[in-house]
């Protein structure tokens, strides 16, 4: 495996693979390598077309390989995506020397195998989420994350909810106690694109390949962004309940909806619910945070938008202040068109691959880590446990420490 040193700190580009390659004028490259071309694989491969375009990065992106499973499909997804070339097996795509970051965009049970052998190659890796659909994918992968980080080699978990100007920004008011001590989390996350019949035969309804339902798939986006905005604490213990649709002819082996009580270390009682049968609700990640000092509400389908309560004002005119953050100087958006023109979903994808960027570049460590991933894993595991055991009142496991203390990285 070859040291990666980092192209921002040194002035010059890593020793190994395309960063290397200095194109005959301009900035050096890194060269990318996606797994999976659906539609994650689409959303990412946007976000890397576009983050240099938005923002000023030391490097250029060279998207050199898109892979599926089947050539042909892999082929129009490179022309159709902005790719150079298509492959349909990700091992090739891992030893390639023209490959600097791999991306995985492939189902959930594929992370752990992938995102191993890449680290091993000496590629940054980059992972959807969740990280995995086990605790001990998670852990694996989190080892190979530890050794490869010695190397100089960065690995990053895909929540992209992270990267939301609006949500980077509740984050930036818990930090500089405008919100104060955080009293109460409530979180949901509704779908309903389950509740037909006709999709019965997706992958996400086969544990083997999509691991928890709607817990596993979109609670862990509440667990991250509660580690996300309260950092420093962790929940330590969780009481699950789940269901799943039970009509005849689509009985389901993962839940469809699930109701999660937490409490956190630092006391703080966290409820989270998810669902993918809900019917109306599109795409709706909804958050409650009230701390001493201020509250704080966010709605998904409002993305633009984050609401403050605080008493600076008398009582008479108090209420939540709904907040347009769309200014130059709120997170992400000096990249980004005059004030009032507004973001979509897409957006957080091309701040997540310009954050990566940034890091692999500067050879700093990017979050959320690996360990991060498996922290948020570590949660999920135990509310299915609880789930299994009459919803019992559940201890969410300690990441093991390594001796080198790196399991256990303050969470940023
Ligand atoms: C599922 O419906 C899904 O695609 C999730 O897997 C993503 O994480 C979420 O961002 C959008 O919804």
């Amino acid at each position: 495996m070859t040291t990666h040193t980092g192209i921002g700190k040194t002035g010059q580009a890593p020793a190994a693979g395309a960063a290397t390659r200095r194109p005959p004028t301009g900035k050096p490259a890194l060269g990318i390598g996606l797994i999976g071309h659906g539609f994650m694989g689409a959303v990412h491969s946007h976000a890397w077309r576009t983050a240099p375009h938005s923002f000023e990065l030391p490097c250029k992106l060279s998207m050199n390989v898109i892979c599926g499973r089947d050539e042909e499909r892999a082929r129009n997804a490179a022309v159709k995506l902005g790719w150079r070339s298509a492959a349909s097996g990700w091992r090739e795509v891992i030893q390639r020397a023209d490959i600097d970051i791999v991306d995985i965009c492939a189902p959930p049970h594929l992370h752990g195998e992938i995102a191993v052998a890449a680290l091993a190659a000496g590629k940054h890796v980059l992972c959807e989420k969740p990280l995995a659909n086990s605790v001990g994918d998670a852990l694996a992968m989190t080892e190979a994350a530890r050794l490869a980080r010695a190397q100089g080699i960065r690995s990053m978990v895909g929540y992209n909810y992270r990267r939301l100007p609006a949500l980077a920004l509740a984050r930036q008011l818990l930090r500089d106690g405008t919100v104060g001590d955080p009293r109460r989390l409530h979180a949901s996350y509704l779908q309903d694109w389950a509740c037909g019949p006709d999709v019965a035969q997706s992958w996400r309804f086969d544990p083997g390949i999509g691991g928890a339902g709607a817990l596993g798939d979109l609670g862990c986006h509440l667990v991250d962004l509660f580690r996300y905005l309260c950092a420093g604490d962790r929940i330590q213990a969780v009481a699950c309940v789940q269901t799943a649709v039970r009509d005849p002819g689509q009985q389901r082996d993962v839940d469809d909806a699930a109701v999660l009580l937490g409490l956190s270390a630092s006391g703080i009682p966290v409820s989270f619910d998810v669902s993918r049968v809900a019917r109306g609700y599109k795409n709706a990640l909804r958050l409650e945070l009230d701390g001493s000092g201020a509250s704080l509400r966010f709605d998904l389908e409002r993305m633009n938008e984050l609401q403050l309560f605080s008493d600076d004002v008398g009582v008479g005119t108090q209420g939540f202040r709904r907040m347009l953050i769309s200014e130059p100087g709120h997170p992400y958006l000096s990249g980004w068109w005059p004030p009032g023109h507004l973001l979509g979903f897409e957006h957080a994808f091309v701040h997540q691959v310009r954050d990566f960027v940034l890091s692999v570049t500067s050879a700093a460590d990017p979050a959320p880590s690996f360990e991060d991933g498996l922290a948020v894993q570590l949660v999920i595991a135990a509310a299915q446990a609880s789930w299994e055991c009459g919803s019992a009142w559940t201890q969410v496991a300690h990441p093991p420490v390594a001796s080198d203390g790196n399991h256990r990285q303050e969470q940023r």
